[in-house]
């Protein structure tokens, strides 16, 4: 057998045998119900108990055990989520419908990096281009949403202590009545830096020569430290009615990027959400929701834990480059449910604007002016103002329409020059993205779904106007400011077979893009943004089953093709054939579970940037858990036999690239051991 087929049948296996009937009663029962009967074949999610039980620092790395779900890896957190072959814009990213941009040009701090597990509840995500409710969910959503309070006095301490000394604390206290509630939350996260299966730290991944290489002090700092405080307040004024606030503050400092050349001095980033809903307001108006957000974040990076900032003629300050990056973003939506024939409608309006500015410094830019600050990012501003309707009409008990259609207006301006445009350059943008969705139950249990859609994205102020000018042979990072939307135009056909105790989904989709974004060399020393004609398609396959004696197996896998159609040649970034199979036993007060994990060998690489293949690997995972009274523990071991390994995405294409051949493994054998105590 090929590794392909071997990886298959794995995945098929718990299909084969779920026809066997069992007898546990558990949590675990629950999640295959709701996944098997609740969730449309187009959607999956990630409850926080699946979080919980992994050893994974942040959103981005917790999401990996979703089909069809990736991460690109810079350090030991502020892992970048990847959906199918979409990533950075050409998916959203959300935290209860609130758009949080990250401020740095060269994604240290990605939408995923800055909330926290306890913050969340759930994550719902929607593969794709079938959410009309937010602009821009080209390929597809991943909306994080956070917990409330509930009745009376709740609390909850969270431990985890794991390899490498990481900590992830964290405690959140609650108090509800029927009229109000609220909750407050900390956490802190730290850790020293990891390392891979060769036993060396993954910062200690430069050749002498390389002026990237960290300081002898500095290789073997922390990695990260990350403080989080929340709260959320909650009044009910009627039966119908609910209103919601909140606020949260992280404070990351310190966090190392080996996959670039500068770690991040810190990242402060403030939330605040205010929700009002009502119920049942009339026959026709099923439900009216307001929204108003507001979210900053401040970012500063620089390469002072590098040999690249050792002292000299030009060097005078503690670093020889420097990026000072802020973004905020306002935004509002009013949307409603309307009975509208036999059918529901659902519609609103919503407005959001970014702001997002940059500045970079380097010693040695130009010799006459050493550290002059460069508009890397020129105070652009972002206005996006979005119309949507969904229509969803029960034709019978068998079929199912939906079907949606949203209109947006973008304008993009500079409020800075920088070398490539002058202040005020504007661009404005007119879209209108819509799908039909179809879902057909011939029997009870087994579920059809068909999905055509149109998405757009429009070009973001990096690719448009990202300036960071460099004297030959250094390659200058340029943006486009001609880039035109992209569109996607994608078809999504899936099944599920579900019944009590099993489920199986299967998922094809084929996308066409439209002026895909495309990073690419202009010259030897030149690097900037395209639009191209690209193709995408990939399948899924998931199933969860439960066997007699309390036996559980999960299985997935996922697969994703892109297509340079321009260039004919493979799509840079995509990841490679992934699976994993998982047999557990779980009696509903301990469980313990076995997890293969593999990857096939990544082979389609984009040569136009000098793309590099990457080896497939397999590793094993060991985990437990036992729940005694309102104390829980798991525990277990990642990559179980310490193998060294790279994931495809662990290495910038350029141009900031950390120099050829540098790439960040996957940690070696770690421990990891978490209390829980719900009171
Ligand atoms: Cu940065």
């Amino acid at each position: 057998m090929n590794k392909n087929t071997y990886l298959l049948t794995l995945c098929l296996l718990p299909a084969v045998i779920g026809a066997v009937p069992a007898m546990a009663e558990n949590l675990l029962l629950d999640e295959i119900t709701v996944r098997g009967e609740k969730e449309s074949p187009r959607e999956e999610s990630l409850t926080i108990r699946e979080v919980r039980e992994t050893p994974a620092k942040d959103i981005g790395e917790a999401l990996k055990q979703v089909e069809g779900l990736s991460f690109v890896r810079k350090g030991a957190i502020a892992n970048d989520v990847v959906l199918r072959g979409f990533q950075k814009d050409n998916i959203n990213v959300l935290v209860d419908g609130v758009r949080l941009h990250g401020a740095c040009p060269s994604r240290m701090d990605p939408p995923s990096f800055h909330y926290d597990f306890a913050e969340v509840e759930q994550i719902r995500i929607v593969k794709g281009p079938y959410d009309i409710e937010n602009p821009g969910s080209m390929g597809g959503l991943v909306d994080v949403q956070t917990k409330k309070a509930g009745k009376g006095f709740e609390s909850d301490l969270n431990l985890t202590y794991g390899s490498y000394n990481s900590i992830n604390a964290s405690g959140t206290a609650s108090y509800g009545t029927d009229l109000y509630d609220g909750l407050l939350g900390y956490a802190y996260k730290g850790s020293d830096v990891p390392k891979s299966g060769d036993g060396k730290l993954i910062t200690d991944i430069y050749p002498a020569s390389s002026p990237n290489r960290y300081r002898p002090d500095a290789i073997d700092s922390k990695a990260y430290e990350i403080n989080t405080g929340w709260a959320k307040f909650g009044l009910n004024p009627t039966a119908n009615a609910r209103t919601e606030f909140s606020y949260s503050y992280q404070d990351a400092d310190h966090v190392l990027y080996p996959y670039l050349k500068m770690d991040a001095d810190y990242d402060r980033t403030h939330r605040v959400n205010w929700t009002y809903r009502m119920e049942k307001v009339s026959p026709l108006v099923k439900e009216l929701k307001l929204q108003a957000y507001w979210d900053r974040v401040r970012h500063l990076m620089n390469d002072a834990l590098r040999e690249s900032s050792r002292p000299s003629m030009t060097i005078t300050r503690s670093y020889s480059m420097q990026t000072d990056a802020r973004t905020n973003v306002v935004g509002t939506k009013m949307s409603g449910s309307l009975g509208i024939g036999p059918g529901t409608l659902k519609t609103g309006i919503d407005y959001y604007n970014r702001n997002w500015d940059a500045l970079n410094m380097r010693a040695m830019y130009t010799m006459a002016q050493p550290y002059t600050a460069l508009g890397m990012i020129p105070d652009v501003y972002t206005n996006n103002f979005g119309m949507f309707g969904e229509y969803d009409l029960p034709i019978n008990e068998q079929f199912k329409v939906k079907a949606g259609v949203r209109g947006d207006l973008t304008w993009i301006e500079t409020d800075k020059a920088n070398t490539l445009v002058a202040r005020g350059t504007d661009t404005d943008f007119s879209e209108v993205s819509a799908n039909l969705q179809l879902t057909y139950v011939p029997v009870t249990g087994l579920e059809f779904f068909v999905g055509l859609g149109r998405g757009t994205r429009v070009p973001d102020p990096e690719e448009l106007y990202i300036d960071v000018p460099a004297m030959a042979p250094q390659v200058t990072w340029r943006g486009n400011p001609n880039l035109k939307t992209t569109v996607n135009h994608q078809a999504d056909l899936g099944v599920k077979y579900a019944v009590e105790r099993f489920y199986v989904n299967a998922s094809v989709f084929y996308s066409d893009l439209q002026d895909y974004v495309n990073f690419y060399s202009a010259s030897t020393t030149l690097k900037s943004y395209q639009n191209i004609d690209a193709s995408m398609w990939g399948a899924e396959l998931g199933s969860q089953v439960s066997l007699p004696y309390d036996l559980f197996i999960r299985g997935s896998l996922s697969y994703t093709e892109g297509e340079n159609k321009d260039g004919n040649r493979p799509l840079s970034e995509i990841p490679p054939l992934r699976g994993t199979v998982a047999v557990r036993y779980d009696n509903g007060t301990w469980f313990f579970e076995v997890a293969e994990n593999l990857a096939r060998r990544q082979d389609r690489v984009d040569s136009g940037l000098n793309e590099q293949e990457t080896a497939g690997w397999a590793t094993t995972d060991l985990k437990a858990g036992l729940q005694y009274k309102a104390l829980s523990v798991y525990g277990g071991v990642n990559n179980l036999l310490d193998k060294y390994y790279l994931s495809h995405l662990s290495y910038l294409r350029d141009p900031f690239a950390s120099g050829v051949g540098v790439k960040v493994p996957e940690n070696g054998r770690n421990f990891y051991l978490t209390l829980a105590y719900t009171f």
